[in-house]
């Protein structure tokens, strides 16, 4: 008799699990599904199981498929059931591929094609979200390695006008995830919403088309290159009730959540400057070190450091002076943006070919608040006052690379699940576009 060993989480049950396991099923005679507890899943980072343990066992149940279903609880356990068991072989979805091979020296492995996209008819109460990629470049693997610890998303389509390089071709024949090339309104068609990583210069027309087709839209930063295009953008959401969400990561990570709001509570008294530096030394053959219109260091990483600028100076403020050192190809290498405000002032500090400490300080009138590289991830930070002794140390949660905390939110804003709103508005967003607008004038390139 073969044995067949399988694990999921299995939560919102759909097509993409029943075909997994009837497959599964019919590698061999006999099939053992272990189903994850809820502890074991926030241990490997998944951040928002929707259904309770006995309603995913009983949706496992229901399919047929399962000869005996076991519960998997602890990191190490794969390898003590497949001896235990007598398992033949290991099997799932080949959104793991390579992941699992370490599995081999005990049985068989076998990557099972994943299900590209689930129909609405049999999705769980319309939990789940179609999501199309638009730009299969560098951030697309990420998000599609993220989006795998979030509940009630998947990817189901890409969209990518130019020559299919590796990582296209990766989404075709390892994710099983077709990459459209020509017809955008084909692409649109299959999805329910879109998350926009392409070239800088084109996320506002890919975000007014998808907004207009009625999909909501997770762009990257930066949204727009001018304010107009993002109040426009943010008012077409509105007018047809989809979600519009600028992706900057840090804006949703715990952490940086925590770093706010105490700074907001007053722990600091007023808070009277922000300063903020993100500079990372690109790859010479990079998109942001050659693109000699829409590359260089602000366009690239300016928002991190601008977000916390906004959030606790505001968007209102009264001046910006802006000021570069550039690279002989034009493009912007090192940028300062300084903002001022009726009670204070603002540093953003950003770098492709330059690279300085990368920290926040956060200064008031009775401390600071000092977040240590990588602050954009905000896995930990200081609180400090006049007197050396005296530290409030804090280390958050954070998962992964962070990008699943920006997709939890896009897909809770999608629910309509209330609460989190707060993590960027769209206020801030277009003040942030402001100040991209200001530095694309000075330089004479809008
Ligand atoms: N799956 C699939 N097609 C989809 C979605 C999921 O084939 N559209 C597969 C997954 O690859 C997995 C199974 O369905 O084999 C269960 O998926 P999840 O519930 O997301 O569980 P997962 O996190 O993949 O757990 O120890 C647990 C294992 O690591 C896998």
């Amino acid at each position: 008799m073969k044995k067949v060993i399988t694990y999921g989480t299995f939560d919102l049950f759909h097509e993409g699990h029943y075909n997994l396991l009837m497959h599964a099923k019919e590698l061999g005679d006999y099939l053992i599904v272990g189903v994850t507890t809820q502890h074991f899943d926030e241990g490997r980072g998944k951040v928002n199981i929707i259904d309770p343990i006995m309603t995913r066992i009983e949706h496992v149940k229901a399919t047929g498929f399962a000869d005996e279903i076991i519960v998997e609880d602890h990191e190490g356990q794969k390898i003590e059931d497949i001896q235990k068991y007598k398992a033949d072989i290991f099997t799932v979805g080949s959104d793991w591929v390579g992941h699992f091979d370490y599995l081999n020296a005990f049985c068989k492995v076998i990557y099972l094609p994943r299900t590209p996209g689930i129909s609405s008819s049999l999705k769980r109460a319309k939990s789940i979200v179609n999501l199309g990629v638009i730009g299969t470049g560098r951030p697309g693997p990420r998000f599609l390695e993220e989006a795998k610890y979030v509940s009630g998303i998947e990817i189901v389509a890409a969209f990518n006008p130019n020559k299919l390089d590796g990582t296209a071709r990766k989404y075709q024949e390892v994710h099983n995830i077709p990459v459209e090339q020509e017809d955008f309104d084909a692409f649109l068609s299959v999805v329910d919403a879109v998350f926009i990583a392409s070239p800088n210069e084109t996320h506002y027309e890919y975000a007014k088309k998808a907004l207009n087709a009625g999909k909501h839209v997770l762009s990257e930063k930066p949204l727009t290159f001018t304010r107009a295009d993002a109040e426009e953008l943010y008012k077409l959401a509105k007018s047809n009730g989809i979600v519009l969400m600028e992706g900057i990561r840090t804006a949703y990570c715990p952490g940086f959540q925590q770093l706010i709001n105490i700074a907001k509570s007053g722990k600091i008294g007023e808070i009277v400057d922000v300063t903020a530096a993100f500079t990372r030394i690109a790859n010479p053959t990079s998109r942001e070190m050659t693109d000699e219109k829409y590359g260089g260091a602000f366009l690239e990483n300016g928002s991190y450091p601008l977000l916390p600028i906004i959030k606790l100076m505001g968007k209102d403020f009264t001046d910006v002076e802006i000021d570069s050192i550039d690279g002989p190809n034009g493009i912007d290498y090192y940028t300062q943006v300084r903002l001022k405000y009726k009670n204070g002032f603002a540093t953003a500090k950003s770098g492709v070919a330059v690279k300085s400490e990368g920290q926040l300080v956060v200064a008031g009138t009775e401390g600071y608040i000092l977040a240590p590289s990588p602050w954009w991830l905000t896995k930990s930070f200081d609180i400090r006052y006049e007197d050396p002794n005296k530290v409030d140390h804090y280390e958050p949660v954070f998962r992964g690379d962070g990008f699943r905390y920006e997709i939890v939110e896009f897909i809770r804003k999608i629910k309509g699940i209330e609460g989190g709103g707060y993590m960027l508005t769209a206020g801030e967003s277009i003040a942030m576009a402001d100040v991209v607008e200001k530095f694309l004038r000075q330089r004479g390139r809008i």
